[in-house]
C-alpha cells in the first residue's frame, strides 16, 4: 500500500527522520489557477511552497518529488504567475507566485499580490508553509511578514534555506544556526534547515520533517485543539 502523507505513523516509526517515506515521488499536476474561485472545493491538506520570487521554490518542489520538470523553473524572476496544484497521496503540494520582485509591472504585481493573498487567507485545508529562502539572502523583510501572516493564521513554517550549495558548509552552518535562533521568535512550529535542489542536500530532512508536521497538525485536528 502506498503511503500518504496523512497516514498516522505506525507507533514504532515515530522516528520520521529515519523512516524511508516519500510520497512526494507519487506527485502528478492538477492544474494551474489564476483565481481562487478555480481552486479544488475539498479538504485536501495543502503545503505550499511560498517565498521570494526566484529564491528556488519551484526548483526545490521538483527535488521533493524527484522529477526534473514537475513544477517550470527559470533564471528570470517571477517565472510562476499562476498557482500550480500537484497531487501526492493524502495531500496537495502548492507552487505560489514568488513575492518581491520589482521588476514586475505594478498592475501584474498587483494580481500576484491578491492571488497570493488571497490563497493564504482563504485556504482553511492550507497545513504547512514550506518557505523557500536562498541561504545567501536569508529573512528579508518580506520573509518577516509571510512569518509573522503565518504565526497570526497558526499555521506552521518549515524554512528550506536553499541554494546551499553556493557556500561552504561552515558557512551554510552558521547561516543555519541564526536563522534557527531568529525563527524562535515566532515559535514551536517555525523550523529550518539546509536544502540545495542542485547538490541534493537536506531531501529527506525535508521530506520527514514535511511530513511531520502534517502529522501534527493532524492530530491537532483530530484532538479538536
Ligand atoms: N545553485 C543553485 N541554484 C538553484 C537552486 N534552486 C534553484 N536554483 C536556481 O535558481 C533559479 C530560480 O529557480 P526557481 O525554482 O525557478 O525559483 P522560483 O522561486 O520558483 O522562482 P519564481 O517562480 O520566479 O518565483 C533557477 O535558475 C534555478 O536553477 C539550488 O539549490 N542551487
Ligand atoms: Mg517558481
Amino acid at each position: 500500500m502506498s503511503k500518504t502523507l496523512s497516514d498516522s505513523p505506525p507507533a514504532a516509526a515515530r522516528s520520521l527522520a529515519a523512516t524511508p517515506l516519500n510520497p512526494f515521488v507519487q506527485a502528478t499536476f492538477v492544474m494551474s489557477a489564476a483565481k481562487l474561485d478555480q481552486l479544488p472545493q475539498d479538504e485536501t491538506p495543502e503545503l505550499a511552497f511560498v517565498g521570494r520570487s526566484n529564491s528556488g521554490k519551484s526548483s526545490a518542489l521538483n527535488t521533493l518529488c524527484n522529477k526534473k520538470a514537475l513544477a517550470r523553473v527559470s533564471k528570470t524572476p517571477g517565472r510562476t504567475q499562476l498557482i500550480n496544484l500537484f497531487d501526492v497521496p493524502g495531500a496537495r503540494l502548492i507552487d505560489l507566485p514568488g513575492y518581491g520582485f520589482a521588476k514586475v509591472p505594478g498592475s501584474v504585481r498587483k494580481d500576484w499580490g491578491k492571488l497570493i493573498g488571497g490563497y493564504l487567507e482563504t485556504r482553511f485545508n492550507l497545513r504547512l508553509l514550506i518557505v523557500i529562502m536562498d541561504i545567501r539572502h536569508p529573512l528579508t523583510d518580506l520573509d518577516e511578514q509571510m512569518l509573522d501572516w503565518a504565526k497570526a493564521a497558526e499555521r506552521p513554517c518549515h524554512v528550506l534555506l536553499t541554494k546551499a550549495d553556493k557556500l561552504s558548509r561552515g558557512a551554510a552552518t552558521t547561516t543555519l544556526l541564526q536563522v534557527r535562533a531568529a525563527l524562535q521568535k515566532w515559535g514551536d512550529g517555525f523550523t529550518a534547515q539546509l536544502f540545495s535542489a542542485h547538490s541534493n542536500i537536506g531531501v529527506e530532512e525535508a521530506r520527514a520533517a514535511i511530513h511531520a508536521h502534517v502529522q501534527s497538525a493532524n492530530l491537532a485536528i483530530s484532538s479538536g485543539q
